[in-house]
C-alpha cells in the first residue's frame, strides 16, 4: 500500500514536474494552538533565529514594519486608487477581475485590487524597502524576487461583513495550484502580508496550520477542500495583528481567513499581499488573459455571499 502510494505520489509529482526534493519531506506533527509569537522586528537582514523559525513553521510575523502614519498614507492612496478604477469602471487589471462589494453605507467598494502600484507611486516605492528584499532570503536555495507585476502584483484585500458583502472570509486553501491552473509546474513561493488594521485574534483574520509547507503533494492538493472549507481546525493558529504589522507565509501552507464576528466598519480588515517568486519571469500586462481560477472563485463568493452563515 505505502509503496503503491508512493508510486501514485511520484506519478503526480512527475506530472506536475516538481522536483521531489521540494514536496516530499514529511510534514512535522506539530500541535500549536495557542499563539506565541516572538517578538521580530524586520531590518535589512534577516536572523539566523527569525530563518529557523520560519523554516519550521512556514510563518513568521514582524510587528511594526511601518508606523501609524505611513499606514494612513497608504490607506489614502488606496482610497484614491478604489475612486479612480470606481469612476473609470475599471473592472479588470492585467486580466485580474477587481472583486466589487458593499460597505455598510451601500456604498459599491472594491473588495479585492490587484496590481495596485501601477496606479499609485507611494505604493509602487514600498515594494523597494531593502527590507522586504531580505525577505527573499527565506525562499532559499531559491531566488527569490518580489512580484511587482507577476501573478496578481500587489494585491488588497478589504474584508467587510455587511449583508451586501461579496468578501468577509476565505476558505482553506493554499496559494500553490494556482500554477497549475495557469498551465504551469508549482514553484515555490512566499506571500508577504503587510497589515493595515488592528485585527486581535477575536476579530477573526488570517488562520494557519503552521509546518503544513512541508507536507506531501497529495496533502497539498487534496487535504483540505480548496476554499469551500471554512471551518476551524484544532491544528490552526490566528495571530493579533496591529496595523503596520507584515506577515509572510510559504505558499504551500493551508490558511485561511476567519470571518470578524462583528458587522460594518468594526468587522472591517484591509491587508496588502506580494508574492516572492522565482523561475522565469513573468511579467503580466494589459493583454493578459484571466486566469481560468477567477472564474471559480467567483463562483464561491457567489454562493458564500448567499449562505445564511454571513
Ligand atoms: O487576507 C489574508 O490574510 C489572506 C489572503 C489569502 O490567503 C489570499 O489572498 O490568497
Ligand atoms: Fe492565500
Amino acid at each position: 500500500m505505502q509503496h503503491l502510494l508512493t508510486k501514485l505520489l511520484n506519478k503526480i509529482v512527475a506530472l506536475f514536474g516538481i522536483s521531489n526534493n521540494f514536496f516530499c519531506r514529511r510534514q512535522k506533527s506539530t500541535s500549536m494552538s495557542k499563539i506565541q509569537l516572538p517578538d521580530f522586528k524586520l531590518g535589512k537582514e534577516l536572523t539566523e533565529e527569525q530563518k529557523a523559525y520560519f523554516d519550521k513553521h512556514g510563518v513568521i510575523v514582524f510587528k511594526d514594519f511601518l508606523s501609524r502614519d505611513t499606514v494612513n498614507l497608504y490607506l489614502q492612496e488606496i482610497q484614491q486608487v478604489e475612486n479612480k478604477l470606481l469612476t473609470e469602471q475599471v473592472d479588470k487589471i492585467n486580466g485580474v477581475p477587481l472583486k466589487f462589494g458593499k460597505d455598510e453605507n451601500d456604498k459599491t467598494i472594491i473588495q479585492r485590487f490587484c496590481f495596485t502600484t501601477k496606479f499609485s507611486e507611494p505604493l509602487h516605492l514600498l515594494l523597494q524597502d531593502p527590507r522586504l528584499s531580505a525577505l527573499t532570503d527565506l525562499l532559499g536555495p531559491y531566488e527569490g524576487r518580489i512580484g511587482e507585476y507577476e501573478k496578481d502584483g500587489l494585491v488588497v484585500n478589504n474584508y467587510i461583513r455587511t449583508p451586501q458583502s461579496t468578501f468577509s472570509q476565505m476558505g482553506w486553501h493554499t496559494d500553490s495550484p494556482r500554477d497549475l491552473f495557469m498551465g504551469q509546474k508549482i514553484m515555490p513561493m512566499l506571500n508577504v502580508g503587510i497589515h493595515l488594521d488592528d485585527c486581535p485574534f477575536e476579530n477573526g483574520g488570517l488562520r494557519v496550520i503552521p509546518g503544513t509547507h512541508k507536507q506531501n503533494m497529495l496533502k497539498l492538493l487534496f487535504g483540505k477542500k480548496y476554499f469551500i472549507d471554512n471551518d476551524p481546525d484544532p491544528k490552526e493558529i490566528g495571530f493579533d495583528i496591529t496595523a503596520g504589522t507584515l506577515s509572510v507565509h510559504d505558499g504551500r501552507l493551508w490558511h485561511r481567513v476567519q470571518q470578524s464576528p462583528n458587522y460594518g466598519k468594526a468587522s472591517q480588515r484591509r491587508v496588502m499581499y506580494v508574492p516572492i517568486v522565482t523561475g522565469k519571469y513573468k511579467p503580466k500586462s494589459d493583454t493578459s488573459k484571466t486566469p481560468f481560477y477567477h472564474r471559480f472563485s467567483r463562483k464561491v463568493h457567489k454562493w458564500e455571499s448567499n449562505s445564511p452563515a454571513k
